[in-house]
């Protein structure tokens, strides 16, 4: 990708997300640098591109495997003028866009799976990461930190991650263009964020149900050390996973891990 560095620099010229690009060949993480550059002024629309990450980072301290020269690992300033209960809208609206992109290559079937997941085929084939600061009635800024596995191979899957990852190279038998791959994502995010500006959260809401498997599932929530067993629902207007627990009670849920269980 360092060659194209300069022609990518080019065609992200003037656009809304990618007019300012910073490329680093290796990272601690994209989303650290990006809420350095933001704090310090950076405008929105501002991209971190690494081509690997030492630090990458998903959830909770987890860790994001980013080895060098297969995949895509940037991270994107936004800045969005609403409060910030409303900002895990853009969670959700960052799935709706990279799914929408992965569906148009035609090599699997592309879930979402609350709250930040991509899958292809049944794996994880991408993993969002949003990051924010905030004062009291407004966001600062938000951070969108954007993993895709594009070329890397079985074999260069970490053994704890092989049975449930997967990247465009594993389910489409071929290299994928990054650089394409990249073009599209910040245009597609570009749209479905000036969407989420203009009209609201409700269109997105729609596509993100039409996208997931969970919805009338029986699934797990895992949050630290508590457990909630449910039926999902729906999600609300602030992106929140709504479940019925067996007592019929309707709980709204902001974090945690979901599994759909077997006995669905
Ligand atoms: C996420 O966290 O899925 C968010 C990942 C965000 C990564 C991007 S890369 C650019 C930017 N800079 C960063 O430092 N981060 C963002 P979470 O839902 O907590 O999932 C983490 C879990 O996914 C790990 O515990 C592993 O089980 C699994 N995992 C790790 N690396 C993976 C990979 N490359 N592909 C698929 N699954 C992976």
């Amino acid at each position: 990708m360092d060659d194209s560095i300069q022609l990518l620099k080019k065609k992200l010229l003037g656009k809304t997300i990618g007019h300012m690009l910073y490329y680093y060949q290796e990272i601690g993480s994209t989303n650290d640098e990006a809420f350095k550059l933001a704090g310090a002024g950076a405008l929105e629309g501002t991209v971190i591109i690494a081509d690997s990450q030492t630090k990458g980072k998903g959830r909770l301290q987890r860790i994001w495997h980013s080895p060098s020269g297969a995949n895509i690992y940037t991270s994107i300033i936004l800045r969005p003028n609403f409060a910030p209960k409303l900002a895990p809208q853009m969670l959700i609206m960052a799935g709706v866009a990279i799914a929408e992109i992965l569906e148009e290559y035609c090599i699997g079937r592309v879930n979402l799976k609350w709250p930040n997941d991509v899958y292809l085929n049944g794996k994880k084939v991408c993993g969002i990461l949003s990051q924010m600061k905030t004062t009291v009635n407004d966001v600062d800024f938000v951070v969108l930190g954007i993993g895709i596995n594009v070329n890397i191979s079985y074999e260069q899957l970490p053994l704890d991650i092989r049975d449930i990852a997967t990247s465009l190279n594993i389910e489409g038998g071929r290299e994928f263009s990054r650089q394409e791959l990249i073009i599209s994502l910040y245009e597609n995010l570009t749209k479905w964020y000036k969407k989420l500006k203009r009209n609201g959260f409700d269109e997105i809401k729609e596509k993100w149900l039409s996208m997931t498997p969970m919805i009338g599932c029986n699934i797990q929530v895992m949050f630290q050390d508590e457990v909630i067993r449910g039926k999902a629902l729906d999600i609300d207007e602030h992106g929140s996973l709504i479940i019925m627990n067996s007592e019929g009670e309707t709980i709204k849920i902001s974090a945690g891990d979901v599994s759909i269980l077997k006995e669905n």
